[in-house]
Formats: C-alpha cells, sequence, structure tokens
C-alpha cells in the first residue's frame, strides 16, 4: 500500500541511505529535486558564457587552454546533472524550453559581466569556491544519481577553483595596474558570490523540507558563513581587500562577521533584471536554434538505424 511505500521511504532517509529512481519516492520530493538539479544544470550551461567572454582574448596560449578545458568542464557538468533529472522523468527539450522561457532558474552569479580578465581568475577563487562550499555536502544528498553526480563534479571544480587563485596569484606578482585589476574584480564578485547560496534562512521557502529529506544538508546561512570562513584567509594570502568594512573576526562565535547583503539587489537579479539576464537568455535561446538543425539530423538517423536494426 501506500502507506508501506511511504514508511519504506522514511526509513531509508533515516538511515542515511540512498533513494534510487525505481525506488517509490513522494511526488513532493520528485518535484523538489527535478528543480533544484534543473537549475544547477542550467547554471553549469549559462555559466559557460561569462567566462566564454575570455578565450578569444586570453593573454598567452597557456591561459587560454586553460580555460578552454574549464568551460568545456562546465558543458560536461550539465550534462551530467540533465542526466539526473532525466533519471526522475523530466525531460531534457522540456527543460532547455523552461530555461528560454524564464520558467526555470539558474544562478544569480552568471548575470554578472566579466570586465577583464582578471575577472576569469575571480570566478574560479569566489564563484567555484562557493559553488564547492555548496556542493561537496551534497555528495551526501539523499538521492543517489544527484549525489554520485556531485562527486566528479565537486573533484573538477576543486581544480577549476585553484586554478583561479594562482591566476590572481600570478597577477598580484605583477604590476600595479594588475593588483588594481585584482582588487576591482574582487570588488564587483564578493557580494554577488555570498548572495550564491541562496535567501536567509528565515526567508528560505525550501530549506525545512528538503533539510527533511535530507536533499540538503545545510542551511544556506551556515553554507554561507562556511564560505566567508574559508575565504578571508584566502584574500589575506592574496593580498585583496574584501569590500566589506564590517568582515571581522568574532571571537565569541568562532566565525567572521560580515555586514548585510543587498537582498533587494538578489531578488531583482533572479527576477529576471540583474545586469545580464536578457544577454544570457538571448544568448542560450541563439544557440538552441541554431543546433536545430543538428537535434533533426540526429533524430533522422536514429530512426534510420532502428529501423535497419528490426529488417
Ligand atoms: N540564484 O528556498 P530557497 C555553478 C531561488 S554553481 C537563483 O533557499 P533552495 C558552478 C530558489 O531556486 C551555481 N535563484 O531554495 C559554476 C527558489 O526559487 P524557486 C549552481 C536562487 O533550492 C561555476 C528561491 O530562490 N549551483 O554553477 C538562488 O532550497 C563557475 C528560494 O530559495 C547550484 O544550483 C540563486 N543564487 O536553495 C559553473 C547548487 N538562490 O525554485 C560555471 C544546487 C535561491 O522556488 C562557472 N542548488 N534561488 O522558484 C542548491 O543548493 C539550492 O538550490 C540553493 C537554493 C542553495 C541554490
Amino acid at each position: 500500500s501506500e502507506q508501506d511505500l511511504e514508511r519504506h521511504f522514511d526509513e531509508i532517509i533515516a538511515r542515511d541511505q540512498r533513494i534510487e529512481p525505481r525506488d517509490w519516492m513522494p511526488d513532493g520530493y520528485r518535484k523538489t529535486l527535478v528543480r533544484q538539479i534543473a537549475q544547477h544544470a542550467h547554471s553549469e550551461i549559462i555559466g559557460m558564457q561569462p567566462e566564454a567572454n575570455w578565450i578569444t582574448r586570453a593573454p598567452s596560449l597557456r591561459r587560454k587552454a586553460i580555460l578552454l578545458a574549464k568551460v568545456q568542464d562546465e558543458a560536461g557538468h550539465g550534462l551530467y546533472l540533465y542526466s539526473a533529472a532525466e533519471t526522475l522523468g523530466a525531460d531534457r527539450t522540456e527543460m532547455t524550453e523552461k530555461l528560454i522561457d524564464s520558467r526555470q532558474k539558474y544562478s544569480s552569479i552568471f548575470n554578472y559581466p566579466t570586465l577583464n580578465f582578471a575577472d576569469v581568475g575571480v570566478i574560479g577563487w569566489l564563484v567555484d569556491g562557493a559553488a564547492i562550499c555548496n556542493q561537496v555536502p551534497l555528495c551526501r544528498s539523499s538521492y543517489g544519481p544527484y549525489a554520485r553526480g556531485m562527486v566528479r563534479i565537486c573533484k573538477e571544480e576543486s581544480f577549476h577553483q585553484r586554478q583561479g587563485y594562482e591566476l590572481l596569484m600570478t597577477m598580484m606578482r605583477g604590476t600595479e595596474e594588475q593588483r588594481q585589476m585584482v582588487q576591482d574584480a574582487t570588488d564587483r564578485w564578493w557580494w554577488p558570490s555570498l548572495m550564491m547560496f541562496g535567501p536567509p534562512d528565515h526567508d528560505s521557502p525550501n530549506t525545512a523540507q528538503s533539510m527533511e529529506w535530507k536533499i540538503k544538508r545545510h542551511t544556506n546561512d551556515e553554507l554561507r558563513q562556511r564560505f566567508v570562513d574559508m575565504t578571508v584567509p584566502q584574500a589575506e594570502a592574496l593580498g585583496v581587500t574584501l569590500p566589506d568594512p564590517e568582515l571581522a573576526w568574532n571571537d565569541e562565535r568562532g566565525h567572521y562577521d560580515f555586514g548585510e547583503i543587498d537582498w533587494s539587489e538578489f531578488k531583482q537579479v533572479i527576477s529576471g533584471n540583474g545586469p545580464c539576464n536578457a544577454q544570457r537568455l538571448a544568448h542560450r535561446r541563439r544557440a538552441h536554434e541554431d543546433g536545430a538543425w543538428v537535434r533533426e539530423a540526429a533524430a533522422a538517423h536514429a530512426a534510420k538505424h532502428s529501423h535497419a536494426a528490426v529488417s
């Protein structure tokens, strides 16, 4: 009976075991996972754009090869995640259509422009750093295909983070102008990186239920604090200032205190009004339309092939 199935599901969650695609699951669990995984996949794909902007203008062959590889990794992450969503019954074409019609979201962070090459380094350092902080606990998420996908993605994200930090270290050893580029990029990306973790806990409609289902393992504010604590010493080692006068070690809490995030900016960006939302979606829509003939040809080829196999 439905009750037995539900009890079995609850037991798997309580024992910290994994739910697999063929297992029974509550509708809400499936829906929440599809929402989060689709949003995550879309973020990887849209997230290719800000850095790809610099591939043709990378300052050396070595930097260009590294950047190409990183952007290709992001495409790969998107594909693993779309596959994970498909195990829940989601349709890939439909997900893409929902993205380009603004019916599904992608991360707020990719709606900011990349103005100079230091932005490539700062995206690696702060954006991939925040992504790792958020995603390492997702390796223990209760849904098997998502958790396993995260293991591989996190390994690659760690490499991305290191390449960003190394790029910035190199620039900081360069000219005064290069050091200023790094500081300027840090100033622009710091607050949006903190927003990646989502709204504060008291304003996060999905957290409580997702924690109960062990889809999420920590709240948005817990992970944001972990990121701040991890990043302050890295900024010191790099020699840049984080743009927050209220940032200070709090001995009592054993954490860094930090200033108030501009949540009205966050709300604007996630409702489509950030600096690059229109550009990002227009680019994604164009790429999808330009690829139509490839999808048609692949489908025609597959159909021919399956007829041949039958006869
Ligand atoms: N941007 O109730 P909550 C990367 C939405 S890393 C846009 O707290 P939840 C790597 C949220 O969907 C970036 N929307 O929601 C990379 C919900 O709206 P909905 C991707 C946001 O799900 C690096 C509403 O606000 N990573 O791509 C954001 O419990 C460099 C209420 O929020 C992931 O997606 C936001 N920042 O917690 C790639 C990680 N925050 O759906 C290329 C997996 C919240 O009800 C280059 N996802 N919203 O309409 C998660 O961990 C969670 O989904 C959170 C949000 C923590 C993002």
